[in-house]
């Protein structure tokens, strides 16, 4: 009976076999598993824990904070303070970034994370998540800044999700491909369940909000429109649909079986470009689909070159398997006035 793969044994090995990652970001993926391990264990408490319902504050966003939006930034904050791997810390929770206090020692990463997506799902009891980033401090950075975070998603470190569902599942890349994680809560471990995870090229799942397709641009309404048609339509194929409105479940599935998510830019608010946050929910999650084979873009570029001008800007999604996503590109180009 081969022993199963705790995460510390992968991140060391990580570290020592492939020198893929530095001792402190070992440490720092170690303690941000932690984190969601106790963020799992408030979730699950759901009423008994007095966690539901909401906090009475509203966040940057403007959106009414949840309890256990708030709980679970505290424990991540908390958690990362110590270890002397972090130079700061940026949340959705927080309009702000949060320094490293001078009473601890300070390293040389940069933490991003959501650290409750989806929290209109809590209080019913669907799968939520904790999203996150990590960024290098640039090259002689003294005093970090909020400025030290505004870099394209493709200079992470490593990122990754935790989902809280009928399993807790820890999602991770450093680079080389994506492993899962299911939380053991005997052994009190995450234990490797899936490595080298790889997204089907296509697909016949979609996944959007159908309420806003009065709002969505042409590009977006022609590939849906096509999906609808089904077999007898375009695509020669019919397709089925899902909408979890949680980010990580939806691209929990997707890493699974393939599919495609699209929250793209409507005309609800035409200077927004989307909804989903650039830093610490569609570049963590746009380096995972295309480490494991598939493909992320604005519409109109990779989300991985986007360049942040804000902590909390927002971007046009639409990630999943290669081949959808890059018809969904296409369409916008064709759309584009010619240049
Ligand atoms: P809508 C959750 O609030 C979230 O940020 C993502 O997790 C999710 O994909 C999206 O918003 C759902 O948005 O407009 O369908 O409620």
């Amino acid at each position: 009976m081969i022993a199963p793969v705790s995460l510390t044994r992968y991140l060391v090995e990580k570290q020592r076999v492939d020198g893929h990652i530095s001792a402190h970001l070992r440490l720092l993926l170690e303690v941000v598993a932690r984190a969601c391990k106790s963020i799992s264990l408030s979730v699950n408490k759901g009423a008994l824990g007095g966690v539901l319902g909401v906090a009475g504050t509203e966040n940057v966003q403007g959106e009414i904070q949840k309890k256990l939006d708030i709980i679970a930034n505290e424990v991540l904050v908390e958690a990362n303070e110590w270890g002397g791997h972090l130079a700061a810390m940026a949340s959705e929770e927080m309009t702000h970034i949060h320094p490293i206090p001078n009473r601890y020692p300070k390293g040389e990463y940069l933490l991003m994370f959501d650290p409750l997506d989806g929290s209109s799902n809590i209080d019913v009891n669907v799968s939520i998540g904790t999203i996150f980033s990590v960024l290098q401090l640039p090259e002689g950075a003294t005093d970090v800044a909020e400025k030290d975070f505004l870099q394209p998603g493709r200079n992470q470190v490593a990122a990754g999700y935790c989902v809280y569902g009928p399993q807790t599942t820890l999602v991770l890349t450093v680079g080389d491909g994506v492993a899962m994680f299911t939380l053991d809560r005997e052994r009190g471990s995450f234990v490797l369940t899936q490595d080298g995870v790889h997204i089907p090229e296509d697909t016949q799942e979609f996944a959007i909000n159908m309420s806003n397709m009065r709002h969505w641009d042409a590009p977006v309404k022609r590939y849906i429109d096509e999906c609808l048609a089904g077999a007898d339509g375009p695509r020669g194929k019919d397709f089925n649909m899902r909408w979890i409105a949680s980010m990580v479940a939806d691209v929990h599935r997707i890493l699974t079986r393939g599919g495609i998510f699209m929250y793209p830019w409507d005309q609800r608010e035409p200077k927004r470009p989307g909804k989903l946050r650039l830093l610490y929910e569609a570049s963590p999650m746009s380096w995972l689909i295309e480490q494991a084979g598939g493909a992320a873009s604005t519409g109109h570029g990779r989300i991985l070159d986007v360049q942040p001008h804000a902590l909390h800007e927002r971007v046009s999604v639409i990630l999943g398997s290669k081949n959808e996503v890059e018809r969904v590109t296409r369409y916008h180009q064709e759309a584009a006035p010619a240049a």
